[in-house]
């Protein structure tokens, strides 16, 4: 099978958690709007997918995956799809489900994330919600880092192997290497704060980057920096 991710080619966003995926499954795929326009990439390739009237199960949000006829959308949708094609889940129906629960969970983790300095509205500049997003970036900071931090914590306690799932590695792992990568670029003072908290997290954090897939990929030009443009950001105001 033949991927094709569609996602905002400027950020890294919610299209990385699918990319590392891809990357880690060794899966064919092209990440179309990363192509140029003239070659069919590009926002108008996300666009014309999102708007194709044809289509009538129509996607909401990118990022979207295509593969064959099939799209699917939400990132903890699309990973539930990959992770049985790629051998990044195990096959026990309860681990599939207990995984898929772990994905969600950081799919509120990230939004919260990223609504510490967007409050208000996407529509705003943070600029524009700058008073809002100090208030919200001390509770962020003193109850759900902590909380959904410690939470993952224990889950690597608990299941008893290095990974999350146990002895293998699955799309969970490159999912919280890519939340603690974030967390440690947009919060680094309140990261440094926690970091005796969470030794497993942050082994684990080491241990995908160093995968021999995820390292080469890391390591490319594929990889985006971090910056103020993503889901995750640096306002050294709103860390410490
Ligand atoms: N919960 C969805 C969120 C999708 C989402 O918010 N996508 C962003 C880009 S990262 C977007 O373009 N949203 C448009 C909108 O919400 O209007 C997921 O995890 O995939």
């Amino acid at each position: 099978m033949k991927y094709e991710l569609y996602y905002w080619p400027h950020i890294q966003g919610r299209g990385e958690y699918v990319r590392l995926a891809l990357e880690e499954g060794e899966a064919d795929y092209v990440d179309v709007a990363r192509l140029p326009e003239n070659e069919g990439g590009g926002r108008p390739a996300v666009a014309r997918l999102l708007q194709d009237a044809a289509n009538k199960h129509p996607p909401f949000a990118p990022p979207l995956l295509k593969a064959g006829k099939l799209v699917v959308s939400y990132t903890a949708n699309i990973l539930q799809y990959l992770g049985p094609r790629l051998g990044l889940v195990p096959k026990a129906e309860g681990l599939r489900f207990y995984a898929h629960g772990l994905q969600l969970t950081m799919t509120d983790f990230v939004r919260e994330a990223h609504d510490v300095h967007h409050p208000i509205a996407n529509s705003l500049y943070y600029e524009d919600q700058k008073v809002e997003a100090l208030r919200r970036s001390r509770h962020f900071k003193s109850e759900r880092l902590t909380k959904f931090l410690n939470y993952f914590e224990t889950v690597l306690a608990r299941g008893g192997g290095k990974y999350m799932l146990g002895k293998s590695v699955s799309y969970i792992d490159l999912s919280l290497f890519q939340v603690m990568a974030s967390l440690n670029y947009a919060f680094p003072k309140s990261m440094a704060g926690m970091s005796e908290k969470v030794p497993r997290l942050n082994t684990l954090h080491d241990i995908v980057a160093a995968r021999p897939h995820i390292a080469k990929y890391i390591a490319s030009p594929a990889r985006l920096p971090f910056s103020t443009h993503d889901l995750m950001r640096h306002y050294p105001e709103l860390d410490g």
